[in-house]
């Protein structure tokens, strides 16, 4: 029987969160990211060994980089692109010298993942990451005022932004333009309003396809190196997985991630399957995608989000929401007993609860939220894996 590797996502020596506490949460390996390396730049050995060896002695290991972030400038190809790809090559094959094996990253332009508000009060008291879609729209349309924004919006909707605009005070306006643009954790950027609409113009005339089109030029870069030195590669999607602020998205559905594998069938190009992101769209069948992609998931995040009627979305308790996380699971399993390895998974994001309520924690990356939802699903794992292989 083969269990999944349990991981932590960590963010190196400012997170709150020390190795040790991690051992005590019964994850073994470790992810994380060297986040003091300015994006674009090589990690070198010496860098990755350091970090390595501060795991190593927590007696943890470093399984998973998330991420090596992809310059913008590769993005949208521009500039000195072709450096930033070499750099990246680069950084892939210091890894699997240091033997870090597994890369995460995406390419989402200009943010990554988005919330509107980072303190959603749980009916239990718990605070959750959410995304309402009129204070989103409000952001838009009467915060930053997006050139072209309004066409993209019904009159209701526009109705909608409004009254919620008006019903926001200065303080809650200011709050919800840091939740937007300030970073949230693992993002490497931050922003001004004036830099944020200045970053968000240089996708004015680039497609959806185009964007695609980039990724795939990066990637027929990059997974040839990957390959060589054994290094799996493994795509963020989308988060939220649909277009927003007029940006283009390119990885919401299996099917977009089907297009990558046409284009580059290279065997390091792989996926990061999170239940969370695709989730938040009805259309994405979870076990379906990860049952499709079984040969190509390198890495796995498992959360929970529950939708609403109006396009809102909060971060549900793991195993509840609306992802089929028995099913996942079940099908993780799968595909592990078929390839006979374990693949590594954390137990992405969690509630601010108990007394993590008091301290001052990453939005998402508190302690004993996580650690309930890492309790839970090594259980449910367990549950299965017991009942079905022997
Ligand atoms: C959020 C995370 C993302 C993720 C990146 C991967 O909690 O899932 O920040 O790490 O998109 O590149």
């Amino acid at each position: 029987m083969v269990l999944s590797e349990q991981t932590w996502r960590w963010y190196g020596p400012n997170d709150p969160i020390i190795l040790a506490d991690i051992a005590q949460a019964g994850a073994t390996g470790i992810v994380t990211a060297l986040h003091h390396i300015k994006n674009g730049e090589v990690w070198t050995v010496e860098e990755i060994e350091k970090r390595k060896k501060e795991i190593e002695d927590a007696g943890l290991t470093w399984s998973v980089v998330e991420s090596i972030p992809v310059h913008e400038h590769i993005k949208t190809q521009e500039g000195d692109y072709k450096k930033y790809i070499e750099n990246y090559k680069e950084s892939i094959r210091n890894l699997a010298k240091c033997g870090v094996m597994i890369v995460t990253y995406n390419f989402m332009p200009v943010l990554d993942w988005t919330r509107t508000d980072l303190a959603y009060t749980m009916p239990d008291g718990s605070k959750a990451l959410r995304f309402e879609r009129a204070a989103f729209m409000a952001f838009e349309l009467f915060i930053l005022k997006r050139p072209g924004a309004e066409k993209e919006y019904s009159a209701e909707d526009i109705a909608k932004a409004k009254a919620r605009y008006e019903s926001m005070s200065q303080a809650d306006k200011d709050l919800l333009v840091r939740n937007m643009i300030a970073g949230l954790p693992g993002a490497e950027e931050s922003f001004t309003l004036e830099e944020f609409q200045k970053q968000l113009d240089r996708y004015n005339d680039i497609s959806a396809e185009r964007l695609r089109q980039n990724l795939i030029d990066f990637l027929k870069e990059i997974a040839p190196v990957a390959d060589e030195v054994g290094v799996k590669l493994a795509i963020h999607p989308d988060d939220p997985p649909y277009a927003i602020l007029g940006l283009p998205r390119i990885l919401s559905t299996g099917d977009d991630f089907q297009k990558l594998i046409d284009a580059v069938p290279n065997e390091s190009n792989g996926l990061c399957f999170c239940t969370g992101s695709f989730g938040v769209r009805a259309d994405n069948d979870l076990p379906k995608i990860i049952r499709t992609f079984g040969d190509r998931v390198n890495f796995v995040h498992l959360r929970s989000t529950q939708r609403d009627a109006e396009g809102n979305f909060f971060e549900a308790n793991h195993l509840e929401g609306d992802v089929d996380m028995y099913n996942v699971m079940k099908e993780f399993l799968e595909i592990q007993q078929r390839r006979n390895i374990s693949i590594p998974f954390r137990p992405d994001h969690g509630h601010q609860m108990i007394d993590d309520l008091k301290k001052k924690t990453n939005p998402g990356y508190s302690c004993i939220g996580r650690l309930r939802g890492l309790a839970e699903l090594r259980g449910l794992e367990m549950g299965i894996a017991k009942t079905l292989y022997k």
